[in-house]
């Protein structure tokens, strides 16, 4: 017989709720959990997906090791003895910035990802962290801890209630949202065109979002941060800047002014191959929006000035009065994160705190930029990377130069990949550390919680059991921890977890500021549920925070969760929207009886969370400043000095508009990044590898439709088929990303039969945003020419 289970999403930032059917131990489909009380039933052809992908018979089952040149399979214990073997003799022969960590993406979409790289990476005590941030949204933690003092401090557009929303570089419709947690994006977008309000698209291609807009800006791409200056500047000189509530709250608004002076509409507009009347226009009903957010993503994240165009856009949230307010930008409050803490100023946001070896650039968020690890690989020296442990990452074909970093791979003494494929970057590995399916897999959402758009919190233990072969990620990486500590065969996974509980626990009884001060740590590490580590870990980290318990009851001083510094603190200072009162403004939902928590949100823990398997809905977002706010001085600082550093060089900028064609990317509904091209259901039809060309160049340059075409850049060129459609901009052609599966020594058979080619192998490395050292991946010029 069937039976079902519940199991939310880790394929996209939506977070959708699953309700899988399961025959035996096989997934065999999955539709939306219409109870889920966030996602109420949405479900998009990847999750639809989920069965094929968790069976496909490519996933590793078994560590390999690497011996006599070639991986084999192994036992669990060998592969953590020759990780125990290989990782404390390099460290202690070489330092400990010889061991390098990559991180991919994958980390926010499983626990794992959130609960151990952080001890990893103590354990190790190395600086060299290189992560996808660096090819995606550091630039917006770097605007955010310049502007907020806290790196994790990312508004999110108020989907459901705004009456305006400007979207640059985002294609929600086919990504399902990034940095804004939202299933159902494209309903919700439709929702905020029938209820009357505004949706503008800044985006050189026609993209299925811009077709939802009622304008749609076909800008140069690369040309954001000039047009949100022009934007800014035009608030401040029409008068039409009005920061309302957020006056007292920000510091630089005069400086600020002057330093946009120069970038009036008319003098950027010819760089964004937009008119200064489109642009004055848009700042005039961006102002005059009852309430409007402005949102960017990767288009303008991945881009020379992504760090100045994120900060703009948060720039106009303010000078508009639209951030921190209903309809605006908020921020999320999550219940697994940290409380919120009371006003006043913070330790504030530092950039190159240290540098990288070879080429100097600084780190941000304590990180260095993934264009920067081929070289600390390659380059002789002291503090050189002779070994690398990559969790979830593929740069191969993710980062620019795959083929350099292939090499360099290659050359490490020793590599370790917790990864379920043998794939361009794996394969390079001496031990391939596989993760179980997710059906096999426990799921919170810790890091997209941060930036929902609705606060409400969900866990699903595995669908099913666990086969008795494999690990569990969370025990993969603890054990991770122990061998490259030295602690291999000493203690066990769970030693790990329960020292994370002892650090927090110590801190909090021992801060005067903690509702746990006082009181015994070892008695409440005791009172925590869950039936292993993880579980025990996110029980504390519920407790804890914001809707938590606090070990209430267990406390001696009796401590009424609903009182006092209890979980309602905050709302009752903000607008008081009591959580699971306010109807979901979300399209076509029901008023989800049963999700509303009783007793409203107070009380948090594991044990409650539990007991209601579709989640628990927490309200609305709510307005949290200046409780948010970590800068030196406890308020807003709207030009921080290294922003105001780089503004003459924007400005230079506009001399400089290249005359020939620029590349963008183009993310498919049925991709993601570069590891869903080996489930049949997901590829081909429209998400093929294939180069965009608007007609116009199309024409001029000989190009037919189905035929094939050599694109050429600073890193290489490639040999691609040509589809003509004036979807893309002329002047623009667009590849997707995360093809290229060509190389041999992988094992993905179906990505194979159909590899497509790297995109990123167009590019060398050296452009990148420099206040975050995030590459280059869109807006770099290419040439094309045609081939027989
Ligand atoms: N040109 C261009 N390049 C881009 C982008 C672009 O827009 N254009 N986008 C960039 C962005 S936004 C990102 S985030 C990066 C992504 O860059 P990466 O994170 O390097 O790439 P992914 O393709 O997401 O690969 C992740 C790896 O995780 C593995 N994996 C999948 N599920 C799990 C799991 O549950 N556990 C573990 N341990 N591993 C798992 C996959 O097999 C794969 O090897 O790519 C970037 N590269
Ligand atoms: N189906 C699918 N969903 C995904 C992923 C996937 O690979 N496939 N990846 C996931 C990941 S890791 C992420 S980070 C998110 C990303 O989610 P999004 O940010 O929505 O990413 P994209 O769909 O790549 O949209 C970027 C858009 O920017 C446009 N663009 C390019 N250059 C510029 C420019 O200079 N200015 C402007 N204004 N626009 C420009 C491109 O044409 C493109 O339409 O998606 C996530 N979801
Ligand atoms: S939108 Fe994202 S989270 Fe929702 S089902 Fe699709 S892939 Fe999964
Ligand atoms: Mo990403």
């Amino acid at each position: 017989m069937p039976r079902t289970a519940l199991r939310i999403c880790p394929l996209c930032e939506a977070t959708c709720g699953l309700t899988l059917t399961i025959e035996g131990a096989t997934v065999t489909g999955a539709r939306g959990d219409r109870e889920d009380v966030f996602s109420q039933g949405f479900v998009c052809p990847k999750g639809a997906a989920f069965g094929a992908l968790d069976a496909d018979p490519d996933r590793l089952r078994t560590p390999l090791v690497r011996r006599d040149g070639r991986l084999r399979e192994a036992t669990w214990e060998e592969a953590f003895d020759a990780i125990a073997a290989a990782v404390p003799a390099l460290v202690r022969e070489h330092g400990a910035q010889s061991v390098g960590v990559v991180l991919g993406n994958p980390n926010v979409h499983t626990m794992a990802g959130h609960l151990y790289p952080p001890l990893l990476l103590k354990a190790l005590g190395t600086r060299n962290l290189f992560t996808a941030s660096t090819l995606d949204q550091m630039p917006k933690h770097v605007s955010s801890g310049l502007l907020f003092g806290d790196p994790f401090a990312i508004p999110v557009p108020d989907l459901d209630r705004t009456d305006f929303l400007l979207l640059l570089g985002a294609n929600p419709v086919e990504s399902n949202g990034s940095l804004c947690t939202a299933p159902d994006f494209p309903g919700r977008l439709k929702a905020l065109r029938a209820r009357g309000g505004t949706l503008v698209v800044v985006d050189p291609r026609r993209t299925r979002t811009a077709k939802l807009a009622d304008r749609h800006l076909a800008a140069r791409p690369g040309s954001d941060a000039l047009l949100l200056a022009a934007l800014a500047h035009t608030l401040v000189e029409e008068r039409l800047a009005a920061p309302g509530a957020l006056r007292d709250q920000i510091e630089g608004f005069g400086e600020l002014a002057e330093a946009l002076a120069r970038f009036t509409p008319e003098d950027v507009a010819p760089a964004c191959d937009l008119t200064a009347v489109e642009i004055r226009d848009l700042a005039r009903d961006l102002a005059a929006a009852p309430t409007a957010a402005v949102y960017g993503r990767i288009g303008s994240c991945t881009v020379e000035y992504g760090t100045l165009a994120s900060w703009l856009v948060d720039v106009l949230n303010i000078l508009t009065g639209n951030l921190d307010r209903p309809g605006g930008a908020l921020f999320p409050l999550p219940a697994a994160g940290p409380r919120p803490r009371t006003a006043g100023s913070g330790k504030g946001f530092t950039l190159g705190r240290w540098h990288s070896r070879v080429s100097g650039h600084p780190e941000a968020k304590a990180e260095l930029p993934m264009v920067a690890l081929a070289e600390e690989i390659e380059t002789p020296g002291e503090g050189r990377i002779r070994a690398l442990i990559s969790i979830a990452a593929n740069p191969v074909l993710s980062a620019p130069d795959g083929r350099r970093l292939d090499a360099a791979l290659a050359g490490l003494d020793f590599m370790v990949s917790v990864d379920p494929y043998l794939n361009e970057t794996s394969r390079h590995a001496h031990v391939v550390l596989p993760p179980p399916p997710p059906s096999q897999s426990a799921h919170h959402d810790f890091a997209f919680n941060g930036f929902a758009i609705r606060n409400q919190v969900r866990y699903t233990r595995p669908a099913v059991p666990l086969d008795a072969d494999r690990l569990d990620e969370c025990e993969i990486h603890a054990r991770l921890v122990l061998a490259v500590s030295g602690m291999h065969g000493t203690a066990g996974p769970a030693a790990v977890d329960e020292l994370a509980i002892q650090a927090t626990l110590g801190k909090e009884t021992a801060d005067p500021g903690s509702p746990l001060y006082g009181q015994d740590p070892a008695r409440l590490a005791g009172l925590l549920t869950g039936e292993n580590g993880p579980e025990r870990r996110l029980d504390l980290m519920l407790r804890l925070g914001p809707y938590g318990d606090r070990f209430a009851g267990a406390t001696t001083a009796g401590t009424d969760p609903q009182a006092g510094a209890g979980p309602a603190a905050e709302a009752d200072s903000g607008t008081a929207a009591r959580p699971g009162s306010g109807a979901t403004a979300h399209p076509g939902s029901r008023t989800a009886a049963g999700s509303a928590p009783a007793g409203g949100s107070a009380g948090l823990g594991l044990e409650r969370l539990l007991a209601h398997p579709h989640g628990i809905d927490l309200g609305p977002l709510r307005p949290r400043l200046p409780g948010v706010l970590r800068t030196r001085s406890g308020r807003i600082e709207l030009l921080p000095d290294p922003i105001a550093a780089e503004l003459p060089r924007l400005r230079a900028a506009l001399a400089e508009r290249p005359a020939g064609l620029v590349l963008v990317g183009r993310r498919h509904l049925r991709s993601n990044n570069s590891w869903l091209h080996n489930v049949p259901a997901l590829v081909g039809g429209s998400n093929r590898c294939t180069l965009h060309v608007h007609p116009a160049d199309a024409e001029r340059l000989g190009l037919a439709d189905g035929g094939r075409a050599r694109v050429t850049a600073d890193g290489g060129s490639l040999e691609v088929p040509v589809e003509v459609t004036d979807t893309v901009r002329a002047g623009v052609v667009s590849l997707p990303h995360g093809w290229g599966h060509d190389r041999p020594g992988t094992r993905m058979a179906v990505a194979a039969a159909a590899p497509g080619v790297n995109v990123n192998q167009l590019l060398d490395g050296r452009l990148l945003d420099p206040l975050s050292g995030t590459a280059v991946l869109n807006g770099f010029p290419v040439i094309l020419t045609p081939l027989p």
